[in-house]
């Protein structure tokens, strides 16, 4: 029995997987969800059996968007009081990776969680969009933060301000999604995946995960200097003499996180 109401959560050879699970509405994201899978992404990057996080969706969507149902009636105030977006921030703070796996809609909150993703698998019938504009608002999780520094203003605003949907091929294509793995594969390819780059040494991992993202908002020089201050510390790691001498004496290294 799970402890949660609203996502499953397993860890399987170094990997926890997450499971949105509530497959009769598209695994639409209500408070709840949020809650379970900040608390269980936090838990996870503390855990040191889990290296990589799985993110996925059951049923036929990964999700389509926050619960409109529970949204409807909000107000202003009861958004500012609820304040939920500081909860959802959190995510974006796990230093551990975090891959998602793709099924069916990702849209609105749940393209936005799609993004929050360090790296998307997905299937050739994947949609990815946001709706909101159709609602009569505009994303609220980083949708026109994150998909404009992806594919830059013009497009960005083509996707916003339509609402349409866009398809794998077209995710492929703006470097959104990093590989299409057929439907019944979906989980199973992302997870050989995922315990690959967990056998990786998790230091070097978590520092270039760290690194990368600056990339995105660091000027260049700023991010050189970044990514130099990460390399010369990974050579205080236990992991940096291990691989290097293991290279040495022709032999496969024993990483150990430290
Ligand atoms: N909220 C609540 N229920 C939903 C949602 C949703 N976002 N999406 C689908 N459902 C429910 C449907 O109401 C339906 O329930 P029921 O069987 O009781 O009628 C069930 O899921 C199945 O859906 P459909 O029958 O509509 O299935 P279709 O295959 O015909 O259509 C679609 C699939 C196209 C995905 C369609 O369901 C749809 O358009 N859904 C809404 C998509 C949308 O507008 N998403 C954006 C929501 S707003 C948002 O995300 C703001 C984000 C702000 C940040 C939030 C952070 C948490």
């Amino acid at each position: 029995m799970s402890k949660f109401e609203f996502i499953e959560t397993t860890i399987i050879d170094g990997v926890g997987f997450i499971e949105l699970n509530r497959p009769e509405v598209l695994n639409a994201i209500n408070r709840g969800m949020v809650s379970e899978l900040v608390s269980t992404m936090k838990e996870f990057d503390r855990d040191d059996h889990v290296k990589v996080i799985v993110l996925t969706g059951k049923g036929r969507a990964f999700a389509a968007g926050a619960d409109i149902d529970e949204m409807a009636q909000d107000s202003p105030i009861d958004l500012e009081l609820l304040d939920q977006f500081a909860e959802w921030d959190q995510m974006l703070q796990v230093k551990k990776p975090v891959i998602g796996a793709v099924n069916g809609f990702a849209l609105g909150g749940g393209f936005e969680l799609a993004l929050s993703c360090d790296m998307l698998f997905a299937t050739e019938t994947s949609q990815f969009g946001f709706p909101e504009v159709n609602l009569g608002v505009m994303p609220g999780a980083g949708g026109t933060q994150h998909l404009t520094k992806i594919m830059g203003k013009k497009k960005a605003l083509e996707w916003l301000w339509t609402g349409e949907k866009m398809s794998a091929d077209e995710a492929i294509h703006y470097g959104i999604v990093n590989r299409l793995i057929a439907p019944e594969l979906l989980i199973e390819e992302t997870m050989k995946f995922a315990k690959k780059v967990a056998k990786q040494p998790p230091l070097a991992v978590r520092l270039i995960k760290e690194s990368v993202d600056k990339a995105v908002d660091y000027p260049l020089d700023e991010g050189m200097k970044f990514e130099r201050k990460n390399f010369y510390l990974l050579f205080s790691s236990e992991d940096q003499t291990e691989g290097m001498n293991a290279f040495i004496e022709k032999r496969k290294p024993q990483f150990k996180g430290k």
